[in-house]
């Protein structure tokens, strides 16, 4: 049997997420809070560490303090084995300049692969919610002789702006014929009109021929530096481009209906409706896999406590994630995520909404279908998700679809 390949995993966690606004106005898009006790790059780390790859960079840049204290924190390796999880700053390495795209920041470490010296290289995104064993895309990428592969899931035609949609060749689906990066009207599937084969942002590389790639790519001056938009349709037109469908993925423990879970948070919407599709009775994604565990950082909080009778009843909460240190006293919360350290106060109630770490509710005040930031104080009889004009008015998001938004740290009256 050939010896297992030496393999260096590159999350690309360097994203701004203007989209998710204003959750990313002061942290990295793979920082920002999710499912009560995670960060978005917990899932992403916790695929690669499950997957059996403990070489692992995180290449951060913009607003990245959360997000390397996260990483710090939380997935440092014991040195003794030689394993790693190492956050790496943007560093103007080559020039006064940040990354420029998510090829230029794998350009700039390339000191790292050169240190490290692996066979395969394995880069990811850290922005989706899923789970997902890159080892058997790994074998998929070496058994197929391809140079580059990328990961792929079908997906809505209406939504192919989004993504990198792949078209295969006719007599070989496992190749790829054309790589279009956001296109604006790309044409559906031969079997299926309405949906397109979108790059999952999940790629396996030979090392030299990412080397080669990235290193090419840094002196054209007609390229963004992207791995979507310039890196992976150079290998396209070179015709060593394979292309690993996440159907074929089997994760340890999944279910039925979480097996093909995949979703790109990257708007207020999606963000939403992923979190909640974690609480449902039987959840479409679910977070009890132990075969697949997802990791994340120990709080140091006490357990979750329901206390007190308000409204006529003792507090309580009905299908809703609950975190440690949350306090529900005498209130109600129903159909919500309640993070690590959130109190709900006397005949409060919480209702469809996502509240993050330390949130206060005060007595009386009622908050629906909302999005509530750290450390958040919904005053006594305060509304939040009632009204959205009322929400507009003080300068909160609300979404089209009627999500209110408040940031970090905001003091509702
Ligand atoms: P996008 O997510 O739009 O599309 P991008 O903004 O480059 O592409 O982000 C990809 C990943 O790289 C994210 O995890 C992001 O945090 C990170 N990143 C972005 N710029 C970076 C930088 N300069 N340094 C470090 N990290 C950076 C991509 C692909 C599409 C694919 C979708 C799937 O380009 O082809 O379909 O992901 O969601």
């Amino acid at each position: 049997m050939a010896a297992a390949p030496r393999v260096l995993a590159i999350v690309l966690a360097g994203g701004e997420g203007k989209r998710l606004m204003p959750l990313t106005a002061a942290r990295a898009k793979p920082a920002v809070p999710f499912g009560g006790i995670y960060r978005l790059v917990d899932f992403a780390l916790s695929n690669i560490v499950n997957s059996g790859y403990l070489h692992v960079i995180v290449l951060t840049q913009y607003k990245s303090h959360s997000l390397d204290r996260h990483i710090s924190k939380t997935w440092r390796m014991s040195p003794l084995l030689g394993n790693f999880v190492a956050p790496v700053p943007a560093q103007q390495r080559v020039g006064k300049h940040w990354y420029l795209g998510s090829a230029d920041a794998i350009y700039q470490c390339l000191n790292i692969i050169d240190d490290e010296r692996p066979d395969i290289v394995v880069v990811v995104g850290a922005d989706h919610v899923y789970r997902m064993d890159f080892s058997q895309m790994v074998d998929a990428h070496i058994e197929s002789g391809a140079r580059a592969t990328v990961a792929a899931i079908r997906q809505p035609l209406s939504t192919a702006d989004q993504f990198g949609v792949i078209d295969v060749e006719p007599g070989d689906p496992t190749r790829i014929r054309e790589f279009l990066e956001k296109p604006r009207n790309p044409a559906g599937l031969p079997d299926a009109p309405d949906q397109v084969l979108a790059s999952m942002g999940n790629y396996v590389f030979d090392a030299d021929a990412l080397v080669d790639a990235v290193t090419r790519d840094a002196s054209s001056n007609d390229s963004r530096h992207d791995m979507g938009g310039d890196i992976i349709p150079a290998f396209v037109a070179k015709g060593e481009a394979g292309v690993y469908d996440f159907i074929r993925n089997d994760v340890p423990g999944s279910t039925d209906r979480d097996r093909d879970y995949w979703r790109d948070v990257g708007t207020i919407d999606s963000y939403y409706d992923a979190n909640m599709d974690l609480i449902s009775v039987q959840p479409v994604f679910n977070l009890y896999n132990d075969e697949w565990p997802l990791f994340t950082g120990y709080t140091g909080l006490p357990p979750a406590k329901f206390v007190h009778a308000g409204a006529g009843r003792m507090g309580h909460a009905v299908e809703s994630i609950v975190s440690p240190g949350v306090l529900i006293s005498g209130a109600q919360a129903a159909g919500s995520v309640l993070s690590p350290g959130t109190h709900l106060h006397s005949w409060s109630s919480v209702g469809g909404s996502v509240l993050m770490d330390g949130v206060q509710v005060q007595r009386y005040a009622q908050v629906h279908r909302a999005i509530l930031d750290k450390n958040v104080i919904v005053g006594e009889r305060a509304r939040i998700g009632v009204d959205p004009e009322e929400d507009r008015r003080r300068g909160f998001t609300v979404t089209e679809s009627g999500l209110t938004v408040v940031p970090k740290g905001s003091v509702v009256e």
